[in-house]
């Protein structure tokens, strides 16, 4: 067995030294009878490769290292040098290898769907297949990329991006675990639709039908009354939203906790915002590298602004209606309390909260009892709002949450009060975990690709989902 050699671990080190690589072709040109380059590729990072004729390489090797199909995988063999200049297109540009000996390990097909490197860029807006950019390279939509989402994955900033993902989930996991909180898996068939009705994914169950979980809610709220106290999940979230736009995936990830308290449901909201903060912070020092590289295509990620004290600005939704109104957008007394924000108004609040309290990051609390789901407890002090809050980044929403009505007799009357039967098949279960008693709980859900998308400044949240799924797109 041949010990090969990472690209991560390549340094100045190495100069003179014999290495083996197993990588991608990204590029294979033949110079001359004499001399052929070869980029190679290994997580969107690349080293380039010269092969030239010396004792004991043929020409015959030259032209089959040079002739390599793109996106082969290659075991090679040579020696690190140091450049006489740096190479510019690699993006390890302090060394390149002398290639001794080359194997195919994998053969890519001669026709490709798509160049990665092609795909390397943002993806135009409303540019059309076939069109040409300026420098005359092909531009390739995003439905290219997503139909050819394997090769699309290999590009520079896709890997940085995943990262990215994964980072958000273990600081989400690492943050629940040392505050005591168990990870739980709850069923995702379920006999309910918890977010309300219309929006949820119907499954033939046998001879019954079942629902896809539009969110554990139930089941966090029932582990709650199962003792457990403080527990999360990350598990994916359906979501029969026939919503074609930037930020509406119909499954993404979850990350969702919840949390039982002493005295006020703020001292959850609290720990929201300490969580928030913590998974922002880190990212940005743990990630800085994949930040840098992501930025070359999208100049703003990781670039936002946190409070100055390291907390969380928090406001009221009624604050919030009135940095509106100051800025001339006035909601009617009936919009206020039976509309949420629209997504222009969220995002132009987001400008407004920037220039007055210098953060890109903010929690709104207090929202109007109309629109929240029927689990919401209502503020004791005004019933016509509710102890529920959203957290934002740039404007746009990343997590919503609240105190939940833990009475079971309030419970009942919320459901009826939004049109739900309490008697309905599904409920029970839940319904009966309040009449057996259950502490006072709060907590809240995030969804993973929207924190990713708005923490990078991602024009979609299709670029932060692995293979996305939306009303269009079931494949790949
Ligand atoms: P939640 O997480 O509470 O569902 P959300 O961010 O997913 O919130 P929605 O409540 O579904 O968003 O909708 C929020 C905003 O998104 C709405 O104000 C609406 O303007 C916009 N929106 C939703 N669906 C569509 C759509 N199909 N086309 C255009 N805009 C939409
Ligand atoms: P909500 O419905 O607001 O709350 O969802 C929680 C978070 O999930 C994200 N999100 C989405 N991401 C991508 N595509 C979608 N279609 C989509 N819809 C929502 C958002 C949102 O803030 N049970 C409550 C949470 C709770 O109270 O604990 C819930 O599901 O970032």
């Amino acid at each position: 067995v041949i010990s090969t050699t990472r690209f991560s671990e390549l340094s100045e080190e190495y100069y003179e030294k014999e290495v083996t690589v197993v990588a991608r072709v990204d590029n294979a040109r033949v110079q001359s009878a004499k001399l052929a380059f070869l980029m190679l590729r290994q997580q969107g990072q690349k080293v380039q490769a010269v092969i030239a004729a010396a004792e004991p390489i043929s020409r015959q090797m030259i032209k089959f290292t040079g002739g390599l199909n793109v996106n082969s995988i290659v075991q090679v063999t040579g020696i690190v040098k140091k450049p006489e200049i740096p190479i510019s297109s690699a993006t390890i540009s302090h060394l390149e290898l002398h290639i001794r000996k080359v194997y195919m390990i994998s053969e890519a097909a001669q026709m490709l769907p798509m160049q990665v490197k092609d795909a390397e860029r943002p993806p135009p807006t409303e540019a059309e297949e076939g069109q040409v950019d300026a420098e005359g390279a092909p531009i390739v939509t995003l439905k290219t990329r997503l139909d050819n989402r394997v090769l699309d994955l290999q590009t520079e900033t896709s890997q940085a991006i995943t990262w990215i993902s994964s980072g958000v989930a273990q600081l989400f996991s690492e943050y629940m675990i040392k505050s005591g909180s168990r990870w739980i898996f709850t069923p995702k068939l379920v006999g309910a639709a918890t977010e309300g009705g219309s929006n949820v994914f119907e499954v033939k169950y046998f001879k019954r039908n079942a629902f896809l979980a539009q969110s554990p809610q139930l089941y966090k709220q029932m582990c709650i009354a199962g003792d457990m106290e403080n527990v999360f999940e990350i598990a994916p979230v359906f979501r029969a939203e026939d919503s074609n736009t930037h930020r509406h995936l119909t499954e993404f990830a979850g990350l969702d906790f919840e949390k039982t308290f002493q005295n006020h449901y703020h001292e959850v909201l609290e720990f929201a915002e300490d969580l928030l903060v913590f998974i922002l912070t880190q990212l940005k020092e743990r990630y800085a590298p994949q930040i840098a590289t992501i930025q070359k295509s999208y100049p703003k990620a990781g670039d936002f602004k946190l409070p100055k004290d390291g907390k969380a600005l928090r406001l009221n939704y009624m604050d919030g209606v009135a940095l509106l109104k100051e800025a001339g957008v006035d909601m009617s007394e009936q919009e206020r309390f039976e509309n949420d924000f629209t997504t222009a108004m969220e995002k132009q609040l987001g400008h407004i909260i920037r220039d007055k309290y210098d953060t890109d990051f903010y929690v709104l609390d207090k929202f109007p009892m109309a629109v929240r789901p029927f689990y919401t407890k209502a503020d004791p002090k005004d019933s016509r709002f509710s102890n529920s809050y959203d957290f934002f980044m740039r404007g746009e929403e990343i997590m919503s949450g609240a105190q939940r009505i833990n009475d079971i007799k309030e419970l009942e009357e919320s459901m009826r009060s939004k049109g739900l039967d309490p008697t309905q098949e599904g409920f029970e279960d839940y319904l009966n975990a309040f009449r057996q008693g259950c502490p006072p709980h709060a907590g809240g859900g995030l969804g993973m690709n929207r924190i990713v998308m708005f923490f990078l400044g991602l024009p979609n949240v299709r670029l932060a989902s692995l293979f996305p799924r939306d009303p269009q797109r079931l494949r790949p």
